[in-house]
């Protein structure tokens, strides 16, 4: 089923492995020419244009944008009570995990009477995204809110594309998360129209003010990801998030069925999501695929699952040795990295390259969606060979924060006086000298 791949004693160099390894080609910049003038429209005409866009989008027109804090209420009063309470424990234990995140502000004693602070201070207020599409993410809503809250941002502000069978509103499982979190802030919109409204702020058809924030994030389409591309700057945004991967390092002791359900567990997410397995064992490779042929069958959204797992973003790669394996896994840089080898603790802890590790048969990607306690908005596309996943340090900035004495900068006024000579900046040394009219040294 999964287009095979075979680099048994032959693994080329991490440049070549990246272009031949499978992953999906996400043109960004072609969706740009398409959201600039939704963009466009939202900064000239406010809500106004985000409704005209919500209407042709999402096949509906609710009256207004800001979602009613009686409606985020009683979407917790209708949510199932075992829903209910797999979200308490899911936002209990990334609460744990995110807390213990936090960074203390660091002081450097550089010279005597000559300190500088590294202070961390959170980013006022935020925009944060749950996407509608193929499946709803109430699961999103927790990972965004908590790294935020934990950080202490003060300010926050959910946005949801409105559902034609809600009556343009969002979900009500993400407007029962967000009440559970406490946010009360939300507003009925999606895509590029959301970014947009996030960036630019709004009034809407009630004059409820929507403030613009100073940070986007959260996981979206295409479009949504154009729109970040287009506004950052005016607004920071974390990393861009393309279609969900999975790669699973395996050697023989792994298990066909485990290996088989988690390919296609993420395959679930997109047509153009990507399952790869890496893999010493053509054995498994074969059980593998026997066992995805049944099970792919047997779900319910076998359709989208079956073009994901055929599509070229996935494949199974052939490997001699678990070393040879690391080298692909880690050319690969996937979002999400299953180790199912033995001993595969101390293989996991190899790895350079992966937005989140999963280690041993008893940590299906699905357990870090959900409710491991870690965070499930990852680098894709390759991006974990230089970004993180969202934690709370995506929330906070470092000021330096710069405190010298007299004698401090006495001491050392002759170097900066050198350095900006070297530079040809005199009046960058005048400005030391000038304190010390009657000479520093
Ligand atoms: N695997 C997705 C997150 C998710 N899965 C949400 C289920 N719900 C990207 O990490
Ligand atoms: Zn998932």
């Amino acid at each position: 089923m999964l287009n095979r791949i075979d680099l048994r004693g032959r693994v080329p160099s991490a440049t070549e492995l990246r272009a031949t390894l499978p992953r999906a080609e996400i043109d960004v910049d072609a969706a740009l020419h398409q959201v600039r003038p939704v963009v466009e429209a939202v900064r000239e005409r406010g809500v106004e244009a985000v409704l005209e866009y919500t209407e042709r989008f999402d096949k509906v027109r609710p009256a207004g944008v800001r979602v009613p804090r009686a409606e985020i209420e009683s979407a917790l009063t209708t949510l199932d009570p075992a829903v209910r309470a797999a979200l308490e424990e899911s936002i209990d234990r990334a609460r744990r995990v995110h807390a213990d995140q936090r960074r203390t502000d660091v002081t450097t004693t550089v010279a005597e009477g000559g300190t500088v602070t590294e202070r961390w201070v959170p980013v006022e207020r935020v925009g944060l995204y749950a996407p509608g599409g193929l499946a709803v993410y109430p699961s999103s809503v927790v990972m965004n809110v908590v790294p935020a809250q934990v950080a202490g941002v003060g300010s926050l502000v959910l946005c949801s594309p409105p559902q034609a069978e809600f009556g343009g509103l969002p979900h009500p499982t993400i407007l029962a998360a967000a009440a559970l979190l406490g946010v009360d802030e939300v507003w009925a919109v999606g895509g590029a129209q959301a970014v947009a409204l996030l960036a630019y702020g709004g009034t809407d058809t009630d004059g409820a003010e929507l403030v613009p924030v100073d940070l986007v994030t959260g996981p979206g389409n295409i479009y949504l990801t154009a729109a970040k591309r287009l506004l950052r700057g005016l607004i920071g945004i974390d990393s861009e998030a393309g279609p969900t991967e999975i790669a699973i390092l395996a050697d023989e002791t792994a298990d066909p069925v485990h290996v088989a359900a988690d390919l296609v567990s993420q395959a679930e997410h997109d047509p153009l999501a990507a399952s790869v397995l890496v893999t010493t064992s053509e054995e498994l490779a074969d059980a593998v695929d026997k066992e995805l042929a049944v099970r792919v069958a047997a779900t319910k959204h076998a359709e989208r699952i079956g073009e994901a797992l055929r599509g070229k973003q996935s494949g199974t790669v052939l490997v001699s040795t678990v070393d040879e394996g690391l080298r692909v896994v880690d050319a690969y840089a996937a979002e999400h990295l299953e180790i199912q080898t033995a001993d595969s603790r101390a293989v996991a802890a190899r790895v350079r390259n992966a937005g989140a590790v999963f280690v041993g048969p008893y940590a299906p990607v699905s357990l870090g969606d959900y409710c491991a306690g870690s965070n499930h908005v990852l680098p894709t596309g390759g991006y974990a060979r230089h970004s993180s996943g969202l934690s709370v340090q995506s929330f906070l900035r470092g000021i330096h924060v710069i405190d010298y004495s007299e004698e401090a900068l006495r001491e050392v006024a002759g170097k900066v006086v050198s350095l900006a000579n070297a530079e040809d900046l005199p009046a960058h040394g005048e400005a030391v000298t000038a304190r010390f009219p009657g000479g520093a040294a």
